[in-house]
């Protein structure tokens, strides 16, 4: 069930489908020893670039997962498919109107149980996905809590605290670690270092990791063993 699939993923491996990448870069993520790759961006993700770089990683074992941005990148043939709810925006379509439009459109071919909500809050106001989902990232950690209090409630399987582009705050981080039971935590943002990606798994069950990937390749490598060398504190 992809629920328990998720539960094991610690370390993640974000791939933007509109950024170019080469064949080696694409082997040694694969071969890294991370737990799955993400495949999704914010700007110029398209069925064609998404299923290109699908066609590359299915040459590995390593689990691939979509995180469908819009209805029409979405692609047959990942292992599992995350749905991103934006839920510090007052704009609806970026919590649940996009996914009104996907399933009215698209409904038949929903593979249900593959599929897995997101419940992101956006919290670097620099980032696109900030910008494009007019978040209200001026918030205080009761608010976050909060939040990730109402996706526990709704038993939404994913809280993604999102700092994309820039490191967190980790003191929110480990605020939010203690009300989630259920609900994994999901870190992601600005991880360039041993000690960020020892301090952030030290409280999120997954870290993912992206730009790193464009920038310095190897030193992204690395964090898969910072992450999944980190005991998480108070595991479940
Ligand atoms: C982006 O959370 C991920 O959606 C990872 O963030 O690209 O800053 O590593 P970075």
């Amino acid at each position: 069930m992809l629920r328990e699939r998720v539960r094991a993923l610690r370390h993640v491996f974000k791939l933007d489908p509109a950024k170019p990448i080469s064949e080696k870069a694409i082997q040694m993520l694969a071969t890294s020893g991370t737990d799955a790759i993400l495949v999704g961006g914010t700007d110029g993700v398209t069925f064609q670039n998404t299923a290109d770089l699908l066609c590359h990683l299915q040459n590995y074992a390593i689990p691939c997962f979509q995180e469908i941005s819009t209805p029409t990148s979405f692609v047959p043939g990942f292992q599992g498919y995350f749905t991103p709810s934006v839920l510090n925006t007052d704009e609806a379509k970026w919590i649940l109107g996009m996914h009104h439009q996907t399933i009215k459109a698209f409904g038949p071919f929903v593979p249900w149980d593959k599929v897995l909500l997101e419940a992101y809050v956006v919290l670097n106001p620099d980032a696109k996905v900030a910008k494009r989902t007019n978040a209200n990232t001026n918030l205080q950690i009761a608010d976050v809590i909060a939040y990730a209090q109402m996706a526990e409630w709704l038993q939404i399987p994913i809280f993604y605290v999102e700092y994309s582009g820039t490191y967190g705050r980790v003191d929110i981080v480990q605020e939010v670690s203690a009300v989630l039971h259920h609900t994994r935590l999901c870190y992601g943002g600005g991880i360039r270092s041993q000690e960020q990606a020892e301090e952030m798994a030290t409280w999120a069950d997954m870290v993912v990791v992206g730009n790193l990937i464009y920038e310095d390749l190897i030193q992204a490598i690395h964090t898969v063993k910072w992450v999944k060398s980190t005991k998480k504190r108070g595991e479940r």
